[in-house]
């Protein structure tokens, strides 16, 4: 049972396979004069606290904060570590409101104890492209958990988009709550099996030799696709053509223009990467593929503390096979020094995930949107969404 879920406007379980509920927003937007003007109440030893991300010092706080409490796997042995750099570029996109960076200090010791964020986002359901806000980064500090916390955090996010008048949201999370609209899986590339294999990201397969695993990830020293290089700003419009055009074909999915693809998919170090194919023959821009930087902290290993991992962000593929032009992919992540390539199943993933020999992890990632029902669920391939 989910007491807090139960009372909120996201598909319920009792409901899934009711074809009677109609699909689109589960409770109607109401008037802004209607919206609750305070903040929610914390327990009295918190104080609310707007996060400037243009501040180094506040950045730093909610950096430490991730670092030390966010996301691990299920065995404890790695932890996220979103750099200073990704939280600006993942928090401050066109549009975006401060006030939906959201902390909680001990009212004392003015620690941060807490955060949740928002980012304004258009995304598209079907053939309606909805405002939302994209909600992610939710962290209680581990001292303080199942202190029904996250809820009262959720409330104030919630309340927070609504003065901006967005009614909906999407957010992915590795549990599940009340209810997917699709579940993917994790898939990963290993760049670096020796490093994988002796902090135990992944192990040596049966009747497999280091030697012999080495060999099998052994990639090229530089991509094979003519044509192929970093994207630059004057790509921008070309890449929003080839982006849309390929988007349009799934059920849910970003609904990118040109100030966004700036903003998401122009290269930043040590960030995001973007690479494109440009025809030599009509210097078209037929092919794309990028992928964002997210290590994560290797937990009480004596060898190694930082685990340097790749994921698949959004690609396209006209004119070079997504073979061809994921293993590019793989030969730049490779040269940049990333240890593993990480991909879910989504869109026309599934076409290059074996074949490039990415195996399945033992991680899921389940998508939900707020205040939003889907008449059923989607499969992985019908999902254009990449949260980060
Ligand atoms: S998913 C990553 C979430 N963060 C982590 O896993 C970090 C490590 N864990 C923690 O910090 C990406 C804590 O365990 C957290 C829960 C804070 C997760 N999403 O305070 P209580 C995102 O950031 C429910 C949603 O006692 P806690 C997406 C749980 O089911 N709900 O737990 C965020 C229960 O409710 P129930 C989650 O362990 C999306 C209640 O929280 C959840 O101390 C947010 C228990 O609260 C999760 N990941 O703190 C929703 N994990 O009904 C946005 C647990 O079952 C919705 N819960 O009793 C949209 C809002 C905007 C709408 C705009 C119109
Ligand atoms: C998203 N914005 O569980 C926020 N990761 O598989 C919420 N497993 O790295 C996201 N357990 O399988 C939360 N190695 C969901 C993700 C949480 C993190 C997580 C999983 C995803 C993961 C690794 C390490 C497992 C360590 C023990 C894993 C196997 C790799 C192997 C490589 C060779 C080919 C077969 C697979």
């Amino acid at each position: 049972t989910h007491k807090f879920w139960e009372t909120q406007p996201v598909g319920q379980f009792k409901d899934i396979g009711d074809t009677s509920l109609p699909e689109g927003p589960i409770e109607p937007a109401t008037p802004l004069s209607e919206v609750k003007q305070e903040p929610y109440n914390l327990p009295s030893v918190y104080e609310w606290t707007t996060c400037d991300m243009n501040s180094d010092d506040m950045c730093s706080e909610v950096y430490n904060l991730l670092k030390n409490n966010y996301v691990e796997d299920d065995e404890n042995m790695f932890r996220f570590n979103y750099s200073k750099e990704f939280l600006r570029w993942a928090l401050r996109p066109p549009g975006y409101y401060q006030s939906w960076h959201i902390g909680v200090r001990a009212k004392t010791s003015k620690k941060l104890v807490a955060f949740i964020s928002g980012i304004p986002a258009r995304i598209r359901v079907r053939d309606e492209v909805v405002k939302m806000a994209e909600i992610n980064f939710l962290c209680v500090h581990k001292k303080l958990r199942s202190k029904r916390l996250a809820p009262v955090m959720i409330k104030e996010v919630t309340r927070r988009v609504h003065l901006e008048n967005i009614w909906q949201a999407a957010y992915t999370a590795g549990v599940i709550l009340p209810t997917p609209i699709t579940t993917c899986q994790y898939w990963h590339r290993s760049l670096n099996p020796k490093k994988l294999i002796d902090v135990g990201f992944s192990r040596l397969g049966p009747r497999m030799t280091m030697s012999r695993t080495i060999k099998l990830y052994k990639l090229p020293d530089t991509p094979v696709t003519p044509g192929f290089r970093k994207m630059e700003p004057r790509d921008v419009p070309a890449v929003t053509r080839l982006l849309r055009t390929y988007l349009s074909q799934f059920g849910v999915a970003t609904d990118f223009d040109e100030n966004d693809v700036e903003h998401w998919l122009l290269p930043r170090e040590d960030v995001v990467d973007s690479y494109l194919v440009e025809s030599p023959e009509t210097h078209d821009v037929t092919d794309f593929c990028s992928f964002y930087t997210l290590p994560s902290t290797i937990l009480g290993n004596p060898n190694y503390t930082t685990l340097k991992a790749a994921y698949s962000y959004y690609n396209v593929a006209t004119q070079t096979s997504f073979l061809q032009l994921m293993n590019d992919a793989l030969i730049v992540s490779k040269q940049k020094g990333f240890d593993v390539f990480n991909a879910l199943d989504v869109m026309h993933n599934e076409s290059f995930l074996k074949e490039l020999k990415f195996g399945p992890g033992d991680g899921q990632l389940h998508y939900y949107l707020y205040n939003y029902r889907l008449k059923s669920a989607l499969k992985p391939s019908e999902l254009g969404l990449v949260l980060l």
